[in-house]
């Protein structure tokens, strides 16, 4: 099963002052989602961004949101993020103690189901909670910061991923791939069988080249 290739920028790498120009640049450019990174300071050592721009950006724009959340204990946190139909709500494996009722809570709140695995936890964890997921995404860094590189071995991990998947019968289960996922990278990653990816600082928000031309540069990565 072919699953369709989507690029969900980061917003965390985004310009502030400058967030409504490059949101219209990425409707322009068919971007299929907007990754938001949600920090406590205590799941991973950072604070990035909040509740209230996930109200302001489903207002802002129709693209869906792909809120990444970083936080200790989702499951009593749930009720903050307004969730709309078509979001996908990442909660991370190592921080759920009753993983599987936090993924029927997003289903139940109108959002698809994603599970975030950090570098070092291994893909049988996915095994139990198959019928509950819409996505799974594989960290290729581990998480807290943008600018990181490229932990090698997640590539293989993407590849035994996607096979478990489609062994156990779950083909329509995506993939996607957070951290570093360069213009290089990102071709490795979609060769490995993502079908998602997280464009931060590596590749969307680099230094040189414009907005326009790094998603140019982007599909034609990962296509
Ligand atoms: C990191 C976070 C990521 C980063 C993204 C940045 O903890 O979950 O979503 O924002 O990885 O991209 P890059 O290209 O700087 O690694
Ligand atoms: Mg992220």
């Amino acid at each position: 099963m072919e699953l369709k290739k989507q690029i969900s920028p980061s917003l965390m790498c985004a310009d502030f002052l400058n967030l409504g120009d490059e949101l219209k640049k990425l409707e322009d450019g068919g971007i299929e989602y907007l990754h938001i990174d949600i920090m406590d300071g205590v799941f991973v050592q950072n604070y990035t961004l909040g509740t209230d721009f996930i109200k302001k950006l489903h207002k802002a724009t129709k693209i869906p949101l792909d809120i990444h959340l970083m936080i200790t204990n989702p499951e009593t946190k749930l009720d903050w993020f307004e969730i709309c139909e078509g979001d996908y709500v990442a909660v991370h494996y190592e921080a759920c103690t009753h993983l599987q009722a936090v993924l029927q809570t997003i289903k139940r709140k109108g959002g698809k189901t994603m599970l975030a695995l950090n570098p070092g936890t291994p893909l049988c964890v996915l095994e139990e909670v198959l019928p509950d997921l819409d996505a799974v995404l594989v960290m290729t860094v581990n998480p807290g910061f943008a600018g990181q590189k490229l932990i090698p071995q997640t590539l293989d991990k993407i590849t035994r991923c996607r096979k478990l998947l489609d062994d156990a019968g779950y083909p329509g289960i995506e993939i996607e791939c957070d951290g570093n996922v360069s213009f290089e990278n990102a071709r490795k990653m979609s060769d490995a069988g993502a079908n998602i990816f997280v464009a931060g600082t590596s590749s969307l928000y680099a230094k040189d080249g414009s907005l326009e031309d790094n998603i140019a540069k982007m599909r034609d990565a990962i296509k």
